[in-house]
């Protein structure tokens, strides 16, 4: 573990490493080709910390980013910490009812949205009592980002943090569709750089990073601000959802060493026909996140580009990776080894420790373990135990010591990587005129990789398509969430009590 002084400010910290780096680039948009260097990076965090604290911004004030991943997403994200505001990275796919809930439950007083996300919260702007501001990025007007760094000055003083407050949160999905604000502290980003970004990837200065895992994900601000700053690396942005063809482009044009993706994305890339040759690209190390990695998958991308892939796995809770593969010692199929710094263990549903080969819960214990689920009292108990964070996966271990996941402990699926509730696809569906009843379950796609099918019982005398309803869930919920496949069934199995047995759909699924 990594001693941390009580006085702490965690953009301080990860600027400050870079100081004798001025010149070297920090950031580069891989869609405009624009570059943001360290000195640039520095300058403007701290021109944007001093234009808050001038707008009477306090430490502990809220705000919410929702922001595509672009040069600003950094100075906006280091030059709230740097004042002592709390920024919350929020899920750019979500929807507005999902971001009402999340301003209101944050009461952040303070928005920064990228341009093209403006329609989304357009109907929530004079609703939200507790936002008062609206700063746009991608924009030079008055509103701007770009104007209210301009606004500051170079030379702002450190807010009075220590390394317990609060630094940021991340909006972490919950099982009933209710999204749970997870509270991290100053503290915790250096953690996860020095236990998984050095020690696991051995990520140094000299690296190119890009991360197809967006800056508002926990993998994402790990992969793409967090590592990369601690050591003085570049790091590549795109602001677009990454197609296959974007992948290969940032990698034959930008030539990153490091590459993080998730199953669903290795899975895609090996299936285009347009991939590149090992020769054309400068991959060292890549890693995965998400959601097991089929081992098949694994093997392919090590056969092609003669590099590993260290499956592993995180949580927004304890905001990055702490069990995974590591270089030289991969064992495909498994999620590898706790990462040192991290203390792992399995149990059993009375309360047991699990022996080797036995199937429990996995839960951890670890420096970066978020404080608690904000307005949440009974999930932050059940998930935050004392000194032990539950995960909700349940896992065995071998007698070497690799850990193979066994499923999750409640409904929720994972699909690509994002965590999906089942009852809000189930909700929204039956908001559906022709929709009696529904069930999702998550059903493994031809890569062996999970996607949420629907079972659907419809009206007496209604007809839908599958297609319909499709559109009709797409057109509600972020994109990712749509069932793939759609059953329409006469009725769905229950419990004596009404509960639906999603266990039996996926006993007859598989
Ligand atoms: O999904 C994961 O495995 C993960 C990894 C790193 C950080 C956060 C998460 C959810």
């Amino acid at each position: 573990r990594v001693e941390i002084p009580r006085d702490y400010n965690a953009a301080h910290d990860l600027l400050r490493r870079n100081a004798a780096r001025s010149d070297k680039v920090a950031y580069v948009d891989a869609s405009s080709g624009e570059t943001l260097t360290y000195a640039q990076l520095d300058e403007q965090a701290h021109r944007f910390a001093d234009a808050l604290r001038a707008r009477g911004f306090a430490p502990e004030t809220r705000v919410m980013l929702a922001m595509l991943d672009t040069l600003e997403w950094p100075v906006v994200f280091l030059g709230c910490i740097l004042a002592g505001v709390v920024p919350i990275a929020a899920n750019t796919l979500l929807t507005t009812r999902d971001f009402d809930f999340m301003l209101r439950d944050s009461r952040a007083q303070a928005l920064f949205v990228s341009r093209p996300l403006l329609p989304t919260f357009e109907t929530l702007m004079g609703q939200v009592s507790t936002l008062k501001h609206v700063f746009i990025a991608g924009d030079s007007g008055e509103r701007s980002v770009a104007q209210l760094v301009a606004s500051g000055r170079a030379t702002s003083e450190l807010a009075g943090t220590c390394s317990d407050d609060a630094c940021f949160w991340l909006y972490s999905s919950g099982s009933t569709g209710t999204p749970k604000g997870t509270v991290h502290l100053h503290s915790h980003l250096i953690q996860t750089a020095e236990l998984y970004g050095r020690a696991i990837l051995g990520i140094r200065e000299n690296d190119v990073v890009y991360s197809a895992a967006k800056l508002f994900f926990a993998y994402g601000l790990g992969n793409a601000l967090t590592f990369p700053l601690s050591v003085g690396a570049t790091t590549v942005l795109l602001p677009s959802r990454p197609t296959p063809a974007d992948v290969f482009r940032i990698l034959k044009e930008h030539r990153p060493t490091i590459f993080y993706g998730v199953p669903t994305l290795y899975a895609a890339l090996l299936a285009d026909a347009s991939r590149p040759k090992k020769s054309e690209i400068a991959l060292r190390v890549c890693a995965s996140a998400g959601e097991a990695l089929p081992a098949e998958i694994g093997e392919r991308w090590t056969r092609e580009y003669g590099c590993e892939i260290l499956d592993g796995i995180g949580s927004t809770e304890m905001l990055h990776i702490f069990l995974s593969n590591r270089p030289g010692q991969v064992r495909y199929g498994t999620t590898g080894q706790p990462v040192p710094g991290y203390e792992l263990r399995i149990v059993g549903d009375d309360g047991h420790e699990c022996d080797d080969g036995e199937i429990g819960e996995l839960q951890i214990s670890g420096p970066s373990a978020a404080l608690m689920y904000w307005n949440n009292r009974s999930k932050t108990k059940a998930t935050f135990a004392g000194e032990w964070t539950r995960s909700g996966d349940k896992y065995t271990r071998d007698a070497d010591g690799y850990y193979t996941y066994g499923g999750r402990s409640d409904d929720m699926l994972k699909v690509g990587g994002i965590y999906v509730s089942p009852f809000e696809v189930e909700a929204c569906l039956m908001t559906h005129a022709s929709v009696l009843e529904a069930a999702v379950i998550g059903v493994a796609d031809h890569d062996g990789l999970t996607k949420p099918k629907a079972y659907v019982v419809l009206k007496s005398g209604q007809q839908a398509s599958a297609e319909d309803l499709q559109a009709h869930v797409k057109s509600r919920l972020a994109p990712y969430k749509y069932p793939r496949w759609i059953a329409f069934v006469p009725e769905l199995p229950k419990t004596a009590t009404g509960k639906i047995q999603r266990f039996k759909l996926r006993a007859a699924a598989s």
